[in-house]
Protein backbone atom coordinates (compact mmCIF):
# COMPACT_ATOMS: atom_id res chain seq x y z
CA UNK A 1 0.00 0.00 0.00
CA UNK A 2 1.68 2.94 -1.06
CA UNK A 3 -0.26 5.09 1.33
CA UNK A 4 1.00 3.78 4.74
CA UNK A 5 4.67 2.27 3.97
CA UNK A 6 5.07 3.20 7.61
CA UNK A 7 2.38 4.62 9.51
CA UNK A 8 1.95 8.06 8.54
CA UNK A 9 2.10 9.74 11.34
CA UNK A 10 4.33 7.80 13.65
CA UNK A 11 7.30 8.23 11.55
CA UNK A 12 8.85 10.87 9.46
CA UNK A 13 8.04 10.03 5.53
CA UNK A 14 10.47 10.15 2.80
CA UNK A 15 9.42 12.31 0.12
CA UNK A 16 8.40 9.87 -2.15
CA UNK A 17 6.33 8.40 0.82
CA UNK A 18 4.64 11.62 0.98
CA UNK A 19 4.51 12.45 -3.03
CA UNK A 20 2.64 8.60 -3.52
CA UNK A 21 -0.34 9.51 0.00
CA UNK A 22 -0.65 12.43 -2.03
CA UNK A 23 -0.92 11.14 -4.94
CA UNK A 24 -3.29 8.11 -3.24
CA UNK A 25 -6.11 11.04 -2.14
CA UNK A 26 -6.70 11.51 -5.91
CA UNK A 27 -9.50 8.67 -6.50
CA UNK A 28 -9.96 7.92 -2.44
CA UNK A 29 -11.39 11.70 -2.48
CA UNK A 30 -12.46 11.93 -6.28
CA UNK A 31 -13.94 14.77 -6.89
CA UNK A 32 -12.78 17.09 -4.12
CA UNK A 33 -9.27 16.21 -4.22
CA UNK A 34 -7.16 17.03 -7.64
CA UNK A 35 -3.15 16.83 -7.19
CA UNK A 36 -1.58 20.44 -8.40
CA UNK A 37 1.69 20.49 -9.20
CA UNK A 38 2.74 24.02 -7.76
CA UNK A 39 6.56 24.05 -8.91
CA UNK A 40 9.12 22.29 -9.85
CA UNK A 41 12.98 22.18 -8.55
CA UNK A 42 16.63 22.42 -9.19
CA UNK A 43 17.24 18.83 -9.45
CA UNK A 44 13.82 18.60 -11.47
CA UNK A 45 11.47 17.07 -8.69
CA UNK A 46 7.97 18.55 -8.03
CA UNK A 47 6.69 20.55 -5.72
CA UNK A 48 3.18 18.67 -5.20
CA UNK A 49 0.55 19.73 -3.76
CA UNK A 50 -3.42 19.09 -3.44
CA UNK A 51 -6.32 21.31 -4.37
CA UNK A 52 -8.90 20.19 -1.83
CA UNK A 53 -12.53 21.31 -2.44
CA UNK A 54 -15.94 20.55 -1.25
CA UNK A 55 -17.93 23.39 -2.41
CA UNK A 56 -17.73 26.23 -5.45
CA UNK A 57 -17.61 30.05 -3.99
CA UNK A 58 -15.29 29.10 -1.28
CA UNK A 59 -12.48 31.39 -0.33
CA UNK A 60 -9.08 30.36 -0.49
CA UNK A 61 -6.32 29.02 1.62
CA UNK A 62 -2.84 28.14 1.16
CA UNK A 63 -0.45 26.11 3.55
CA UNK A 64 2.93 25.34 2.80
CA UNK A 65 5.66 23.09 4.71
CA UNK A 66 9.27 21.84 4.38
CA UNK A 67 10.68 25.26 2.98
CA UNK A 68 13.37 24.17 5.15
CA UNK A 69 14.60 20.76 4.54
CA UNK A 70 15.63 19.61 7.86
CA UNK A 71 12.66 20.94 9.80
CA UNK A 72 10.95 17.42 9.46
CA UNK A 73 7.90 18.17 11.66
CA UNK A 74 6.94 20.73 9.26
CA UNK A 75 5.76 18.36 6.28
CA UNK A 76 4.36 15.44 9.13
CA UNK A 77 2.08 18.48 10.66
CA UNK A 78 1.08 19.98 7.19
CA UNK A 79 -0.03 15.99 6.09
CA UNK A 80 -1.99 15.74 9.62
CA UNK A 81 -3.83 18.76 8.95
CA UNK A 82 -4.72 17.24 5.09
CA UNK A 83 -5.19 14.15 6.24
CA UNK A 84 -8.07 15.11 9.51
CA UNK A 85 -9.83 18.07 7.10
CA UNK A 86 -10.80 14.67 4.50
CA UNK A 87 -11.65 12.66 7.19
CA UNK A 88 -12.46 13.97 9.90
CA UNK A 89 -16.03 13.39 11.35
CA UNK A 90 -15.41 16.32 14.26
CA UNK A 91 -17.81 18.87 13.16
CA UNK A 92 -15.94 22.04 13.94
CA UNK A 93 -12.89 20.27 11.90
CA UNK A 94 -15.49 20.05 9.27
CA UNK A 95 -17.14 23.37 9.26
CA UNK A 96 -13.48 24.57 8.69
CA UNK A 97 -12.59 21.94 6.21
CA UNK A 98 -15.82 22.94 3.98
CA UNK A 99 -15.49 26.89 4.39
CA UNK A 100 -12.14 26.85 2.57
CA UNK A 101 -10.52 26.23 -1.11
CA UNK A 102 -7.14 24.43 0.21
CA UNK A 103 -4.26 24.65 -1.76
CA UNK A 104 -1.82 22.22 0.85
CA UNK A 105 1.65 21.55 -0.19
CA UNK A 106 3.77 19.31 2.23
CA UNK A 107 7.35 19.98 1.44
CA UNK A 108 8.30 22.87 -0.77
CA UNK A 109 12.09 22.35 -1.15
CA UNK A 110 11.93 19.00 -2.14
CA UNK A 111 15.33 19.01 -3.27
CA UNK A 112 16.78 20.08 0.10
CA UNK A 113 14.36 17.45 2.16
CA UNK A 114 15.66 14.57 0.20
CA UNK A 115 19.35 15.60 0.56
CA UNK A 116 18.49 15.78 4.45
CA UNK A 117 16.98 12.15 4.32
CA UNK A 118 20.05 10.79 2.58
CA UNK A 119 23.24 12.81 3.11
CA UNK A 120 22.95 15.28 5.75
CA UNK A 121 20.24 15.80 8.59
CA UNK A 122 20.76 19.33 9.31
CA UNK A 123 20.57 21.03 5.53
CA UNK A 124 18.42 23.95 5.78
CA UNK A 125 18.40 25.44 2.12
CA UNK A 126 17.94 24.19 -1.79
CA UNK A 127 20.65 22.65 -3.67
CA UNK A 128 21.81 24.84 -6.38
CA UNK A 129 25.04 24.99 -6.46
CA UNK A 130 26.89 28.40 -6.37
CA UNK A 131 30.75 28.82 -7.59
CA UNK A 132 32.18 31.24 -4.88
CA UNK A 133 35.76 31.07 -6.63
CA UNK A 134 37.95 29.14 -8.42
CA UNK A 135 37.95 26.29 -5.92
CA UNK A 136 35.23 26.40 -4.11
CA UNK A 137 31.18 25.79 -4.69
CA UNK A 138 29.02 25.85 -2.28
CA UNK A 139 25.26 24.65 -2.15
CA UNK A 140 21.97 26.60 -2.24
CA UNK A 141 19.93 29.25 -1.21
CA UNK A 142 17.69 29.64 2.09
CA UNK A 143 14.32 29.38 0.15
CA UNK A 144 13.28 31.97 2.90
CA UNK A 145 15.30 34.30 2.30
CA UNK A 146 14.52 34.57 -1.51
CA UNK A 147 10.82 36.08 -2.03
CA UNK A 148 11.06 39.40 -3.77
CA UNK A 149 10.19 41.27 -0.98
CA UNK A 150 12.04 43.77 0.50
CA UNK A 151 14.83 41.46 -0.52
CA UNK A 152 17.99 41.51 1.48
CA UNK A 153 16.90 44.02 3.82
CA UNK A 154 18.24 42.16 7.42
CA UNK A 155 19.15 39.25 8.70
CA UNK A 156 20.08 37.34 5.18
CA UNK A 157 23.82 36.72 3.72
CA UNK A 158 24.95 37.31 0.83
CA UNK A 159 27.65 33.87 1.13
CA UNK A 160 26.48 31.43 -0.44
CA UNK A 161 28.21 28.98 2.12
CA UNK A 162 25.86 30.73 4.53
CA UNK A 163 22.96 29.15 5.65
CA UNK A 164 21.01 32.18 5.18
CA UNK A 165 22.45 32.61 1.95
CA UNK A 166 19.10 34.81 0.06
CA UNK A 167 20.41 33.54 -3.35
CA UNK A 168 21.88 36.02 -5.52
CA UNK A 169 19.00 37.62 -6.64
CA UNK A 170 15.12 37.80 -5.81
CA UNK A 171 13.97 34.43 -7.10
CA UNK A 172 16.97 33.23 -7.60
CA UNK A 173 15.76 29.83 -6.69
CA UNK A 174 13.51 28.06 -9.23
CA UNK A 175 11.73 26.56 -6.38
CA UNK A 176 10.60 29.87 -5.18
CA UNK A 177 10.17 31.71 -8.46
CA UNK A 178 8.15 28.92 -9.73
CA UNK A 179 5.92 28.48 -6.57
CA UNK A 180 5.14 32.41 -6.43
CA UNK A 181 4.13 32.55 -9.75
CA UNK A 182 1.46 29.39 -8.50
CA UNK A 183 0.04 31.85 -5.98
CA UNK A 184 -0.53 34.87 -7.99
CA UNK A 185 -2.28 32.45 -10.19
CA UNK A 186 -4.40 31.96 -7.33
CA UNK A 187 -4.12 35.49 -5.01
CA UNK A 188 -7.29 37.13 -5.68
CA UNK A 189 -9.41 34.69 -3.90
CA UNK A 190 -6.80 33.84 -0.95
CA UNK A 191 -8.06 34.83 2.57
CA UNK A 192 -5.15 32.51 4.29
CA UNK A 193 -1.97 31.68 3.73
CA UNK A 194 0.37 29.46 6.87
CA UNK A 195 3.83 28.60 6.74
CA UNK A 196 5.46 25.82 8.57
CA UNK A 197 8.87 25.82 10.49
CA UNK A 198 10.71 24.64 13.29
CA UNK A 199 11.37 24.75 15.83
CA UNK A 200 10.82 27.44 18.90
CA UNK A 201 7.00 27.55 19.39
CA UNK A 202 5.88 30.84 18.10
CA UNK A 203 3.46 32.00 16.03
CA UNK A 204 4.73 34.83 13.77
CA UNK A 205 3.22 37.88 12.04
CA UNK A 206 4.74 39.58 8.78
CA UNK A 207 7.09 41.80 8.27
CA UNK A 208 10.57 40.56 8.88
CA UNK A 209 12.41 43.06 7.06
CA UNK A 210 14.18 45.57 9.11
CA UNK A 211 11.88 48.08 8.03
CA UNK A 212 9.43 47.06 10.96
CA UNK A 213 6.62 46.94 8.72
CA UNK A 214 4.03 45.62 10.36
CA UNK A 215 0.58 44.58 8.07
CA UNK A 216 -2.55 47.37 8.15
CA UNK A 217 -4.65 44.45 10.54
CA UNK A 218 -1.72 43.33 12.68
CA UNK A 219 -4.23 44.13 15.88
CA UNK A 220 -6.03 41.77 14.36
CA UNK A 221 -3.63 39.51 13.41
CA UNK A 222 -1.95 39.73 17.13
CA UNK A 223 -5.53 39.17 18.63
CA UNK A 224 -6.49 36.08 16.50
CA UNK A 225 -2.75 34.57 17.07
CA UNK A 226 -2.99 35.06 20.22
CA UNK A 227 -6.37 33.15 21.25
CA UNK A 228 -4.94 30.40 18.74
CA UNK A 229 -1.80 30.26 21.10
CA UNK A 230 -4.33 29.55 24.20
CA UNK A 231 -5.88 26.50 22.37
CA UNK A 232 -3.21 25.02 21.47
CA UNK A 233 -1.86 24.94 25.03
CA UNK A 234 -5.23 23.54 26.01
CA UNK A 235 -4.44 20.23 24.52
CA UNK A 236 -1.12 19.82 26.13
CA UNK A 237 0.18 22.77 27.70
CA UNK A 238 2.76 23.84 24.87
CA UNK A 239 3.20 27.12 25.09
CA UNK A 240 3.58 29.21 22.41
CA UNK A 241 4.80 32.90 21.96
CA UNK A 242 2.74 35.30 19.35
CA UNK A 243 4.75 38.26 17.49
CA UNK A 244 5.75 39.81 14.41
CA UNK A 245 9.12 38.45 13.13
CA UNK A 246 11.93 40.66 14.29
CA UNK A 247 10.28 41.15 17.97
CA UNK A 248 9.57 37.13 18.22
CA UNK A 249 12.74 35.67 16.52
CA UNK A 250 15.01 38.37 14.82
CA UNK A 251 15.09 40.54 11.44
CA UNK A 252 14.67 38.53 8.75
CA UNK A 253 13.90 39.37 5.07
CA UNK A 254 12.95 37.75 2.19
CA UNK A 255 10.83 35.15 3.71
CA UNK A 256 7.63 34.01 2.15
CA UNK A 257 4.84 35.13 4.43
CA UNK A 258 6.55 38.58 3.75
CA UNK A 259 6.09 38.15 -0.26
CA UNK A 260 2.73 36.77 0.45
CA UNK A 261 1.77 39.69 2.80
CA UNK A 262 3.23 42.43 1.11
CA UNK A 263 2.44 41.94 -2.63
CA UNK A 264 -0.99 40.57 -2.09
CA UNK A 265 -2.64 42.64 0.11
CA UNK A 266 -6.11 41.31 -0.06
CA UNK A 267 -4.84 37.91 2.71
CA UNK A 268 -6.12 38.62 5.43
CA UNK A 269 -4.33 36.11 7.49
CA UNK A 270 -1.08 35.28 7.30
CA UNK A 271 1.18 33.73 9.87
CA UNK A 272 4.83 31.53 10.35
CA UNK A 273 4.33 28.61 12.79
CA UNK A 274 7.44 27.53 14.08
CA UNK A 275 6.43 23.93 15.83
CA UNK A 276 8.01 22.19 18.73
CA UNK A 277 10.33 22.17 20.45
CA UNK A 278 12.09 24.66 22.75
CA UNK A 279 15.59 23.15 21.65
CA UNK A 280 15.77 19.66 23.64
CA UNK A 281 15.18 18.11 20.20
CA UNK A 282 15.38 21.13 18.32
CA UNK A 283 15.11 20.00 14.83
CA UNK A 284 15.30 16.20 15.24
CA UNK A 285 12.49 16.31 17.46
CA UNK A 286 11.47 12.30 17.85
CA UNK A 287 8.68 10.44 15.92
CA UNK A 288 6.28 10.18 19.14
CA UNK A 289 5.91 13.89 18.72
CA UNK A 290 4.63 13.42 15.95
CA UNK A 291 1.35 13.30 16.24
CA UNK A 292 0.96 15.62 19.41
CA UNK A 293 2.87 18.40 17.74
CA UNK A 294 0.07 17.66 14.71
CA UNK A 295 -3.24 17.47 17.05
CA UNK A 296 -2.43 20.65 18.66
CA UNK A 297 -1.43 22.82 15.65
CA UNK A 298 -4.66 21.60 14.24
CA UNK A 299 -6.11 23.09 17.18
CA UNK A 300 -4.26 26.51 16.79
CA UNK A 301 -5.54 26.28 13.11
CA UNK A 302 -9.05 25.56 13.86
CA UNK A 303 -9.28 28.53 16.13
CA UNK A 304 -7.68 31.02 13.40
CA UNK A 305 -10.30 29.77 10.58
CA UNK A 306 -13.18 30.22 13.19
CA UNK A 307 -12.26 33.81 14.73
CA UNK A 308 -11.64 34.86 11.29
CA UNK A 309 -14.95 33.97 10.06
CA UNK A 310 -16.51 35.28 13.51
CA UNK A 311 -15.65 38.13 12.75
N1 LIG B 1 12.76 30.26 11.28
C1 LIG B 1 12.38 31.21 10.28
C2 LIG B 1 13.57 31.56 9.38
O1 LIG B 1 13.40 31.52 8.17
C3 LIG B 1 11.11 33.31 9.86
C4 LIG B 1 11.78 32.45 10.88
C5 LIG B 1 9.79 33.07 9.52
C6 LIG B 1 11.79 34.31 9.22
C7 LIG B 1 9.16 33.84 8.56
C8 LIG B 1 11.17 35.10 8.26
C9 LIG B 1 9.85 34.85 7.93
O2 LIG B 1 14.64 31.88 9.88
C10 LIG B 1 13.34 29.06 11.02
N2 LIG B 1 13.46 28.20 12.04
O3 LIG B 1 13.69 28.76 9.92
ZN1 LIG C 1 12.65 27.21 8.95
Amino acid sequence: NPARPRELFSDYQTLDEIHDWLKSLESKYSGIVKLIVGGESYEGRQILGVHVSFKPGNKAAMIEGGIHAREWITPATVTYILDQFLSSTDPAIRAVAESRDWYIFPSINPDGYVYSHTTNRMWRKTRKPYQVNAWTKCYGADSNRNWDYHWMEGGASANPCSDTFAGDKAFSEIETKSLSEFINTIASNLDVYLSFHSYSQLILLPFGHRGHEVPENNEQLLTIGKNARDKLRERYGTEYEVGNIPEAIYVASGGSIDWVAGVHRNVRLVYTFELRDLGRYGFLLPPDQILPTSEETLDAVISMFQQLDDT
